[in-house]
């Protein structure tokens, strides 16, 4: 008997553990081969044998966007919501033919068309080696033998592009992915998804992303394959030659991007999709939050402990239980009956407050109700601003007002109507929006099959939920941070969303969703930060502490020890779950707690200073290994390690009982950042990490700037200013400043500082200069501090 169960368990596993992605892209039919071309000022469109069309546009000499049409032309509609840029310049190109072959080139990419079959093979324009190439034509299901496959059989056609494996290439981003930092031999669906409790391999969850990075020898390349509908990508897993992208409907359309160097692709990414704005400052500081704190008094018990126990705090959160009966955009009487008074007694302690808004609109007509009438119901039903099924019935999800309704964030003016609904927040001092379960989830059916025949206006083009689904988020952010825009033009929007498509950094922070509070969840912040980061989305974080189930002291400081570091740093908490804020472990966890706290107010100049570089570049400012040294293979697979910027580099502890751990230093000398010792990079160290240390390194040749530790962004000024110096071999070392007003978007307009400063060896000393300004933002008189940490 037992032994036949364990047999039976066996065979489980192995069925799951089959490597086989659900589709056979090879059984699709091929588009037709080149029979002729048309060229413009910034296209090439070819027509194929069976009335298929595929058009490159050359928008940058690293970035030419490639469509096609099945069985059809190329339609003259054109649309996306992710895409943030359109007006590029055409760059310098020219086109040339063989009997094989069209090929278009710019100063930098060669897109070598094959006729027939229609291959297309991405080259470097000065090696003319391929970087990235068809592996067969592209596929669609023009019989439909993936119908009985698809998750909407309705949804539209399969497509599919193939592309050869590289035998040695790494796959990078993809977005919000519950797995390591190299995708190769992954498979991956996207699939707005409300996944609490997920553990790695959980796929997909919130957000979709359909951006990925390809890494081989040092050679990168960006694919951003711009379709919302459910889209599948294979780096490896079901062919050794082949890997591949599809979606269930929609338009063959995708970016290539050329690096070589992977910041340049993310620079053109963010230029693509939207360059992340800056938060206001005190979004960097440290937040608290738990599902849910009421009444205000207990919100005022846990700003009070905060401040009693001097640890650093900037930002409180009201999750759903503020509202009266779940109804966004009202405030129970009883438990929040004076909001206003509330967040100036918070303001005056330096603490902001941020509230939950969910997309769910309480189904409340009026009568339906015995507490009264409900504005945003009515308001919304009478412009006709709710989602409907395809049979014009109002779509009635159930979420926890239970019977409700959803915004058509397609609709403009819906848009427009929500985003000046947050007066009511901004009136009572409410600093920043919260959207979660804007998947959208549905209690009725969490997969999204009780929702497909649900419509959107999509531009008046009315298309169901397969494609509106994944950018259902990234509408309902924007609507939000321009309505913030609009009802405090002085004061730069702070949003936070779990849900989101391509583009999301525009409009919101993220964060990672319902995690666990176990080691293993732990784990996965630093793949998944770095991940997003390399996914467009550099304003990331975890609740600290995870989310579900019961943690411990030990499991809170060192989960503490990555988010410190992270761009968004808040505990936070589930509604039965053990109170998790700094002190609820007693005093020996707290301390080091504060430590780690009072340590982020103090790298707050470097960190808002990597923030901006974020904004301005793209590159984000919490990296994996491999974004500062993309030659060194070593980098390539640490899941355990990360960087902030160019210059510090953490090696935290995720796992409990462990005081001791390997860290990989790449090339060039180290800085130990506690003690100051000096290492050799380029190999592997051994270090003592005991619960109060996460091992911390500065790059040699870099200078840090600090400020005072403080409990909240504004309580001191930056002053002094610190540079702290690690010289490198050579005696040198340089680093940057940047200073705005931390609150305005003003900074858009040339209002900043950047100080560039430097240090070399003169003789036996090391002479320090401010080298540049740039910027017309006047910071005041303030002290510059030059700390040097060597004197070699
Ligand atoms: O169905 O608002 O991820 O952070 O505390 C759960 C209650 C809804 C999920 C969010 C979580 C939040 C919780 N929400």
């Amino acid at each position: 008997m037992k032994r036949r169960s364990n047999l039976r368990g066996f065979y489980l596993l192995l069925l799951f553990a089959t490597p086989v992605a659900a589709q056979d892209i090879t059984a699709l039919q091929p588009i037709g081969s080149v029979v002729g071309y048309a060229r413009t000022e910034n296209m090439v469109t070819f027509n194929c044998g069976d009335k298929s069309q595929v058009q490159l546009t050359i928008l940058a000499p690293d970035l030419v966007r490639v469509r096609a049409a099945f069985g059809k032309a190329i339609p003259k509609k054109d649309h996306s919501w992710a895409i943030a840029k359109d007006d590029w310049q055409t760059p310098r190109w020219t086109l040339s033919e063989t009997t094989e072959a069209v090929t278009v080139s710019t100063a930098e990419l060669e897109v070598v068309v094959y006729r027939a079959p229609l291959l297309i093979d991405f080259r470097d324009a000065r090696t003319h080696q391929s970087i990235n190439a068809d592996e067969r034509p592209m596929v669609y299901d023009a019989q439909g033998k993936l119908a009985s496959m698809l998750f909407d059989p309705n949804a539209g056609n399969f497509i599919a592009v193939s592309k050869k494996l590289g035998f040695d290439e790494h796959f990078y981003g993809l977005g919000e992915k519950a797995a390591r930092l190299d995708k190769r031999r992954g498979y991956f669906v996207n699939w707005n998804s409300d996944t609490p409790g997920y553990t790695e391999g959980k796929d997909p969850i919130y957000q979709t992303v359909p951006f990925y990075l390809g890494l081989q020898r040092g050679t990168a390349y960006g694919i951003f394959f711009d379709n919302s509908y459910r889209s599948y990508f294979d780096f490896g897993r079901s062919s050794q030659q082949r890997t591949w992208f599809g979606a269930e409907g929609g338009e063959l359309n995708y970016y290539f991007f050329y690096g070589p160097s992977l910041k340049k692709i993310l620079g053109r990414y963010a230029d693509l999709t939207g360059h992340m704005p800056l938060p206001p400052l005190w979004a960097l500081g440290n937040q608290q939050s738990r599902w849910s704190y009421y009444p205000d008094r207990m919100v005022e018990q846990v700003a009070n402990e905060y401040r009693q126990r001097d640890l650093p705090l900037d930002v409180i959160y009201l999750d759903i239980d503020y509202m009266r009966g779940y109804r966004v955009f009202t405030f129970d009487p009883q438990r929040f009956p004076n909001p206003k008074a509330l967040t100036e007694k918070l303001g005056r302690q330096g603490i902001k407050v941020v509230t939950i808004v969910d997309p769910g609109v309480k189904h409340d007509p009026p009568g339906a109700s015995t507490d009264g009438r409900y504005f945003v119901f009515e308001q919304g039903l009478e412009k006709n601003y709710f989602q409907h099924r395809g049979n014009g019935q109002l779509f009635v999800p159930r979420v926890w007002p239970g019977e409700s309704v959803f915004v058509d964030y397609t609709l403009p003016e819906a848009r427009r109507w929500w985003g000046d609904l947050h007066r009511v927040y901004v009136d009572n001092g409410i600093a920043g929006i919260w959207n979660d379960m804007n998947e959208p989830a549905d209690f009725i059916d969490q997969t999204g099959k009780n929702q497909l025949d649900v419509v959107s206006d999509d531009n008046g083009e009315r298309t169901t939920h397969a494609k509106n689904r994944n950018t259902f988020a990234l509408l309902m952010a924007q609507a939000t941070y321009e309505g913030l825009e609009r009802l405090r033009p002085d004061a730069r929007p702070y949003v936070i969303t779990r849900a989101g498509y391509a583009g999301i950094q525009r409009w919101a922070t993220m964060w990672t969703g319902d995690t666990n509070s176990t080691w293993e969840a732990l784990a996965l912040n630093i793949p998944m930060f770095t991940t997003l980061g390399l996914s467009g989305e550099p304003f990331v974080g975890s609740d600290v502490g995870g989310f579900i189930g019961r943690g411990n002291g030990e499991l809170l400081v060192r989960s503490y020890e990555v988010g410190f570091l992270a761009p968004f740093c808040r505990n936070h908490k589930v509604i039965d779950g053990y109170d998790q804020e700094p002190w609820r472990f007693g005093k020996y966890y707290e301390d080091i707690i504060r430590k780690y706290l009072k340590l982020r107010y103090e790298l707050l100049p470097f960190l808002y200073t990597t923030l901006e570089e974020a904004h301005r570049t793209g590159v984000p400012l919490f990296r994996p290994l491999l974004l500062n040294y993309p030659d060194d293979a070593n980098t390539y697979n640490i899941d355990d390690q990360f960087m902030i910027g160019d210059d510090l580099l953490a090696a935290p502890i995720m796992k409990p009982d462990v005081t001791r751990r390997l860290v990989y230093l790449p090339r060039g000398s180290w800085y130990d950042y506690w003690t100051n010792k000096e290492y050799s990079g380029g190999t592997m160290i051994n270090v003592e990490a005991p619960l109060d240390t996460v091992p911390l390194f500065v790059r040699a040749g870099a200078m840090i700037p600090t400020a005072p530790p403080m409990n909240y962004v504004g309580e001191k000024r930056w002053d002094p200013i610190t540079f702290n110096v690690y010289p490198d071999d050579q005696g040198r070392a340089s680093g940057r400043l940047y200073e705005d007003d931390g609150a305005t978007p003003a900074y858009k307009r040339g209002m900043f500082r950047r100080t560039t400063v430097s240090a070399r060896r003169v003789g036996g000393r090391l002479a320090t200069s401010i080298d540049a300004t740039e910027g017309q933002f006047n910071p005041g008189t303030r002290r510059l501090n030059f700390v040097v940490k060597s004197v070699r």
